[in-house]
């Protein structure tokens, strides 16, 4: 599966950190049921052209991470991004890598280690301040969403909930800007990307859950009753 990728000329107009991240990342490919089936490097699993002819689809994650307030905490993708530059998300978004630690199935230990490992490289979050245990996984989405011609996502993405006050120090290579938003704000920022008021844009994946979950999360959080409503049995195809 992992075929040599072809040098064009995007990859030299490409960031180098992000060019790094692209060859150097092997990501997790995965069937339908989120089976483990091989591994492929970060660049062909988000080239547009490959997805479709060799239906790649690659493990992932999304973190959100609430504090106190139950506010959830938000990224802007920094302008050197390859896919999705300049966009508002959730907190923290990427893949758990085809090594030991991050493959593990147990309680989904894997995909939980990776969201620390790259809470960290992206918000400067030490690993104390985001213990292995407290990454709650709510659920799983399958998703397919074009970035530019070229880029784009086919994922299936654990959803990952965790609730702690943390200091936060954002990778300028990665995130652009931070915010924490209540559901107002939110639906604030929300209505500005649909009409593109200050330029705001949202990710597909995070629109995707703001669509579908985030507003009942927000419900049984104020109620308490979030943690006992997680699914990972279910994989919602969005
Ligand atoms: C990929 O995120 C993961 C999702 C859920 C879209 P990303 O493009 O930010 O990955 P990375 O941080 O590894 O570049
Ligand atoms: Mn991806």
């Amino acid at each position: 599966m992992s075929a040599k990728p072809v040098m064009g000329q995007d990859v030299e107009v490409m960031d180098p950190v992000q060019q790094r991240l692209m060859f150097e990342d092997e990501c997790i490919l995965v069937d339908e049921e989120d089976n483990v089936v091989g591994h492929d490097s970060k660049y062909n699993c988000h080239l547009m052209e490959k997805i479709e002819k060799d239906n790649l689809l690659h493990r992932a994650f999304s973190v959100f991470l609430f504090n106190s307030k139950n506010e959830l905490l938000l990224q802007k993708r920094s302008a050197t991004k390859v896919t999705f530059p300049h966009v508002w998300t959730n907190t923290c978004c990427s893949h758990p890598l085809y090594r030991e630690s991050e493959l593990i199935k147990e309680n989904h230990l894997g995909v939980r280690n990776a969201a620390q490992r790259k809470l960290f490289d992206e918000l400067g979050i030490e690993a104390k301040d985001a213990p292995i245990d407290e990454f709650a996984p709510l659920g799983r989405i399958l998703y397919k969403a074009p970035s530019d011609g070229k880029w784009g996502e086919h994922e299936l993405d654990y959803l990952l909930y965790m609730k702690r006050d943390v200091s936060v120090k954002p990778n300028p290579e990665e995130v652009a800007d931070v915010q924490y938003v209540n559901k107002e704000q939110l639906q604030e920022l929300v209505n500005k990307a649909k009409t593109g008021a200050d330029g705001v844009k949202l990710s597909p994946w995070f629109q995707l859950v703001v669509e579908n979950f985030l507003y009942d999360w927000w419900k049984k959080l104020e109620e308490g009753t979030l943690l006992e409503s997680a699914d990972m049995k279910t994989i919602h195809r969005l």
